[in-house]
């Protein structure tokens, strides 16, 4: 109840923090870094955008968080690309997404930071593709046309008909980081993220494997022929000086 009252004021007191995760390649390249959302509470510490993400769509908030992310990351990849060619993953909220104003909204901030579209991979969750689908083909064409890179974030949970990858405009699939986790002890698993991989393949489709925390689960993927990684084995989520920190120690 007081997050909820508190969200708005956060907002307000600049207490947002976007964090980003590497992305990288099957030839050990970092391609991409995604951007992840941090709340950095007076009392309550660091929490976690799967707490109040939620809050914030009830409460209509997720519009002026959303807008203030979409700001945040332009402004930290125009840095970013000073040094580094990378694509900045962002997370999009349904609300924000399937709203008439976002297209243009999006094209604005590229502009104002002269970022090209490129330079952004926007990730949606199956869940927002399917909840207005015709809404959801029409803007993704637009934005593929424009340029931007667009990922399925959460593959594989969102219980949707497969049949929509056959014509949304789609650059990748991230697979969910539950099928990583188990599909060293699965036999199921492990099939099931070998038939994401083939059929994404068959589709023209870049994978990225969501959720990598072990060596092995790395080599797994390899083999599989998985095209990108992204997990605590390489990387965990950090703030950005500490990316380009990072970024410049791995050469
Ligand atoms: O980083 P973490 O595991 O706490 O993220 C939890 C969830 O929050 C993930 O599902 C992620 O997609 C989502 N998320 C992270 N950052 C953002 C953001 O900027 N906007 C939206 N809408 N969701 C985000
Ligand atoms: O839903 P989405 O894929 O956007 O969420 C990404 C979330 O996964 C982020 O909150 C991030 O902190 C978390 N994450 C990233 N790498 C790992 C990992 O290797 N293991 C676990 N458990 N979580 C991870
Ligand atoms: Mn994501
Ligand atoms: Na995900």
């Amino acid at each position: 109840v007081q997050l909820r009252h508190d969200l708005q004021q956060a907002l307000i007191d600049g207490e947002f923090r976007l964090h980003y995760q590497p992305i990288i390649s099957h030839t050990d390249a970092v391609i991409a870094v995604e951007a992840l959302l941090r709340w950095q509470h007076p009392e309550q510490g660091m929490i976690s955008p799967s707490e109040f993400i939620p809050l914030a769509e009830e409460t209509g908030q997720i519009i002026p968080l959303s807008n203030w992310v979409l700001d945040q990351v332009c402004r930290d990849a125009r840095v970013l690309r000073q040094q580094w060619p990378l694509q900045v993953a962002v997370n999009l909220s349904p609300l924000q997404f399937l709203r008439p104003q976002f297209r243009q909204q999006l094209m604005e901030v590229v502009a104002h930071y002269e970022l090209p579209p490129q330079a952004l991979n926007l990730e949606l969750t199956e869940h927002t593709l399917v909840e207005d689908p015709e809404q959801a083909a029409t803007t993704l064409r637009e934005l593929q046309s424009a340029g931007f890179g667009i990922s399925i974030d959460d593959f594989g949970t969102g219980f949707s008909s497969l049949s929509y990858l056959k014509w949304l405009p789609v650059s990748a699939l991230k697979i969910d980081r539950s099928f990583i986790r188990d599909m060293q002890n699965s036999p199921r698993e492990l099939a099931l993220v070998r038939a994401i991989i083939d059929m994404a393949h068959e589709l023209d489709l870049t994978v990225v494997a969501e959720g990598v925390e072990r060596r092995e689960q790395a080599q797994a993927l390899q083999s599989l022929g998985c095209d990108c990684q992204q997990g605590y084995y390489y990387a965990r989520p950090k703030d950005f000086t500490a990316l380009l920190v990072w970024l410049q120690s791995r050469g």
